[in-house]
Parts: C-alpha cells; sequence; structure tokens
C-alpha cells in the first residue's frame, strides 16, 4: 500500500497548517474505450469514477488512515486477448480490486488472471452465466445473467409477441452466442418454431445476405444477440429490405446509441431486454441519472449505475473489512448487503446478484419504454 504525505501549506503566511497521512488504493476498471462500443465502455467507466469520486469526497478511513481512491482505466477494445494482456497490467500495477470488464467474451478470460492474483472483480454488464460457474470465489457481477435474459425474452417473443415462427441471429462472441442459445430454448419451450439461426461477427456492418435469406422465411420476430453497434444498422437494413417482422434483441441492444444507430427503422416493432430494473424503478435511479448528466455531460447508456455499485460493493467491503487488501476483504464482498443505485446488491454463492429482475423495452417516441 501506498503512502503519500500531504502537507498543506498556507500561501503567503510561510506556514505549514496541517499533516495528514492519506493511502491511495488503486482500483481498475476495464471496457472497450475504443472501438465501435467505445459509447458503453466509457458509460461503465464513469460510473465507476463516479462512485470513486463520492467515495473520496466523503472522505473515507481504513485501517485508521484516511483513504483516496484511484481509478486506472484500461480499454480492452472489447477483445479478449487484449483483455488477458491489460488484466496482467492492472495486476501488476497493485489494483486491489477491478470493476469490469463489459463484455462476456473478455472478462471469462480476464478473470482467470485475477483470480490467479487474488484480486476480486465485480462486473457491471458481462451475463454470460459461465463467468460465475468456474469457481473462481472472487468473481461477481451486479447484473443479472442471460439464463435468466434469455429465459424471459422467449416468454416474452412467444408468449406476449405471440409469434410462431422466429429468426435468431448472433455475433458470435460469448455473450450474443450465448443469449441467442438461451432465448432459442426458451422460444422452443412457449412453443414457436425457430425457423433460422444465422449468425455474423461483432465488427461487421453489412448483414444484407443474412436478412435476404430471412426475408424469404417471413419470420414472425427476428431475434439479435449483439451489441447496439450491429444491432443497429441491422434494423435499418432489415426495414430497406422490406421485412416486417418484429425486431427483439438484449441488453447490449437496449441503448440510446441503437435508436440513433437504426434511424427511422426503430418506429413501431422493436424491442429489447434488460437484466436489471428500469432506471426509473431503481431505487437510485433517478437521481443517479441526474448526477451523471451533470457530472459527464452525457446521458446513461446502459450500465453505468451497474458499474456505480460494483466499484461501491468493493469499496463498503474493504470498509467492512477495515483492510483494502483482497484476502482481508474479500469475505465481506462476498456478504454485500446495501440498498445501491439499482436496489439491493448482495451476492448468491457463485456471485450473481441476488433477486436479479429482467425487464422489456419497447421502443416509444424516440426512446425506449419500459413495458
Ligand atoms: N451483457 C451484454 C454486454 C456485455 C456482455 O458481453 O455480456
Amino acid at each position: 500500500m501506498k503512502t503519500t504525505v500531504v502537507a498543506i501549506a498556507v500561501m503567503g503566511f510561510g506556514l505549514s497548517v496541517a499533516h495528514a497521512q492519506e493511502t491511495v488504493v488503486k482500483l481498475g476498471s476495464v471496457a472497450p474505450l475504443t472501438g465501435t462500443i467505445s459509447h458503453l465502455g466509457k458509460d461503465n467507466e464513469n460510473g465507476a469514477k463516479l462512485a470513486i469520486e463520492d467515495a473520496n469526497t466523503k472522505g473515507i478511513t481504513i485501517g485508521g488512515k484516511k483513504v483516496r481512491f484511484e481509478l486506472i482505466g484500461e480499454d480492452d477494445q472489447a477483445d479478449p486477448r487484449t483483455g488477458t494482456t491489460v488484466a496482467q497490467r492492472l495486476v501488476d500495477a497493485g489494483v486491489k480490486g477491478v470493476i469490469g470488464h463489459l463484455n462476456s467474451g473478455t472478462t471469462i478470460p480476464a478473470s482467470r488472471i485475477y483470480n490467479q492474483a487474488g484480486v476480486p472483480m465485480v462486473s457491471p454488464s458481462a451475463t454470460n452465466p459461465t463467468l460465475t460457474r468456474q469457481g473462481y470465489k472472487g468473481v461477481f457481477r451486479t447484473i443479472a445473467n442471460d439464463v435468466q435474459q434469455g429465459s424471459r425474452l422467449g416468454k416474452f417473443i412467444a408468449g406476449d409477441l405471440g409469434a410462431k415462427t422466429v429468426a435468431i441471429i448472433d455475433d458470435r462472441t460469448a455473450y450474443g452466442q450465448g443469449l441467442a442459445d438461451e432465448t432459442e430454448k426458451a422460444v422452443k419451450a412457449g412453443g414457436a418454431k425457430v425457423v433460422a439461426r444465422e449468425f455474423t461477427t461483432d465488427k461487421a456492418t453489412d448483414f444484407n445476405a443474412i436478412l435476404t435469406k430471412i426475408r424469404s422465411i417471413k419470420p414472425d420476430v427476428i431475434f439479435f444477440g449483439g451489441m447496439d453497434a450491429q444491432a443497429g444498422p441491422m434494423l435499418r437494413q432489415l426495414k430497406q429490405l422490406g421485412v416486417e417482422a418484429k425486431f427483439v434483441t438484449g441488453d447490449g441492444g437496449c441503448s440510446p446509441e441503437m435508436i440513433k444507430l437504426s434511424g427511422d427503422a426503430i418506429n413501431g416493432s422493436a424491442y429489447c431486454s434488460m437484466p436489471g430494473l428500469a432506471i426509473d424503478k431503481m431505487p437510485g435511479g433517478t437521481e443517479f441519472r441526474a448526477r451523471y448528466k451533470a457530472r459527464f455531460n452525457a446521458d446513461v447508456q446502459i450500465y453505468s449505475p451497474y458499474a456505480y455499485d460494483a466499484a461501491t460493493a468493493i469499496i463498503k467491503a474493504m470498509q467492512a473489512a477495515n483492510s483494502p487488501e483482497p484476502s482481508k476483504y474479500l469475505p465481506e464482498l462476498s456478504k454485500s448487503n446495501f440498498p445501491g443505485v439499482i436496489g439491493t446488491v448482495s451476492f448468491d454463492d457463485k456471485g450473481d446478484i441476488r433477486e436479479g429482475a429482467v425487464t422489456m423495452y419497447r421502443y416509444k417516441d424516440g426512446a425506449w419504454a419500459a413495458m
């Protein structure tokens, strides 16, 4: 632990009026800060930053010493290999905990590095179930997982939307493919038929070949497992091809950016799911949205409230343990139970958030409206 002696001198009097001991505790935040989903990465980082600024403003004392938290932001470019590289860099820099990563495809391989180093991590956004099924004690998430999300999506598509035929596309990432698989299971369990299963990548922007094939099948619903950077252009191209099917996607497309990217095509028939409460229904959601806007002059995209609570969980665990050392505060992190922005933050024995809700949204009047 690094200790800094801060001397406050009164200018003009040449006097040192106070000496305070301040301990710097480094935390990492990892997300894609460049590339097509950098808006989501920045949103995650900002959520963690706000929590850390709040903690520093409060003036937290741990082990009898005033603590200043320092957030080290890393860019994993949504790339699994880069994810492990930056994870190791954070471990080498001596971080005591990590908020991240954003993508399941980067978070799962990075979790091995943190586990080996004994550094706890809390992802605000990675929803693939495998993350918390690896037996790593220091791995948590503040968002519901894709078993819960896929099950809700399947019921929504086959039940609420009354679809008889469904085409499913995914981006072949751990998240997109995993969510598509879970949704397919639940769609079938709900009595609908999956008439096409296609895939693209998380780099693609032209989906015409896949969509032309699907157009000839005339499904009632098209489900896409992937992020807004693909979902937006895909929906636009669907409308250009004259496809009438309803379009449903998961949390990766449940952003204001999705609305921008899809343009007018989003009117009338687009839905998304979110593995959490609608921000208006979160106990601290309205206040968080206003504070976020005031601080960053930007709107919440998707996961910043979850990132705020992920950082808060780590800080609170350090306070409860009276130590920033991972081996000391990890048992407290496992026992987290506090009212966060998103609701009660408490983890089950795997590290998944307890009572994870899933909310369905419909596009209406320029925004995603919770149903
Ligand atoms: N939950 C969607 C975005 C992050 C992920 O890859 O899981």
